[in-house]
């Protein structure tokens, strides 16, 4: 099979990712997809530098929820590893006194989380993370148009680099692929690697331009 001609050429300049801090906002919808794209995420950003402890993670319910967490991540909402979107929100409240009993989850693997009274500092990027997969009704189009552009009005109106980590896939199958979880000989490619490189290229690119 011939290998085409599409796909991401590498970037000829080495970015370095050691002073950034990346947040990565998920869905928990079809999870097996969403773990494998998360790891592959994390596992780009540290490979360019970004430090462990700077890398945070937010879950939300589904992709429809995504652009509103990213936002608020991006305006300095409290941010708990783990936590769901209502923790996210409650925080917002609250920033200093978490909820008691709050639940802070367990950390993705590899990434840290943030504590719950550490100071809001500006993230560089942020990595929206979400697996859509149509089923019989229209749904699907309306959340992957939706979520699309909300995620791009996000980062035009706060300028600050939100990658689109967002999977449009017709059957499970597809998903799985593009996940490098493909159940053929091929495995596929996880695409969470390539968001986590945009996010230090975009991120670095967004320092300089100020
Ligand atoms: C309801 C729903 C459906 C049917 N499918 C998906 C999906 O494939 N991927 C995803 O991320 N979320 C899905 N959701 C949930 C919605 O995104 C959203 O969480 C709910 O409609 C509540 O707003």
């Amino acid at each position: 099979m011939s290998a085409g001609i599409k796909g991401l050429a590498p970037s000829e300049v080495q970015y370095d990712g050691s002073a950034l801090r990346v947040a990565i906002v998920h869905a928990r919808w079809n999870k097996t997809v969403i773990d494998a794209l998360l790891a592959g995420a994390i596992a780009k950003l540290k490979s360019l530098g970004v430090k462990e402890h700077n890398i945070v993670v937010q879950t939300v319910p589904g992709s429809f929820e995504l652009p509103l967490a990213v936002q608020k991540v991006i305006s300095g909402a409290q941010v708990q590893a783990g936590a769901t979107a209502t923790d996210l929100l409650g925080g917002l409240m609250s920033l200093s006194s978490p909820k008691p009993g709050s639940r802070t989850g367990t950390p993705a693997p590899g990434a840290s989380s943030a504590t719950a009274n550490m100071p809001s500092q500006p993230f560089d990027a942020v990595i929206a993370i979400g697996v859509l997969i149509k089923g019989s009704t229209m749904h699907f189009e309306y959340i992957c148009d939706s979520v699309s552009h909300a995620l791009m009005r996000v980062q035009l109106d706060t300028g600050v680099p939100v990658i689109f980590g967002v999977l449009t896939a017709l059957t499970e199958d597809q998903a799985l692929e593009r996940a490098g979880l493909g159940k053929g000989e091929n495995k596929g490619h996880n695409h969470g690697e390539d968001w986590g490189a945009a996010a230090v290229e975009m991120a670095s690119h967004s320092r300089r331009w100020g």
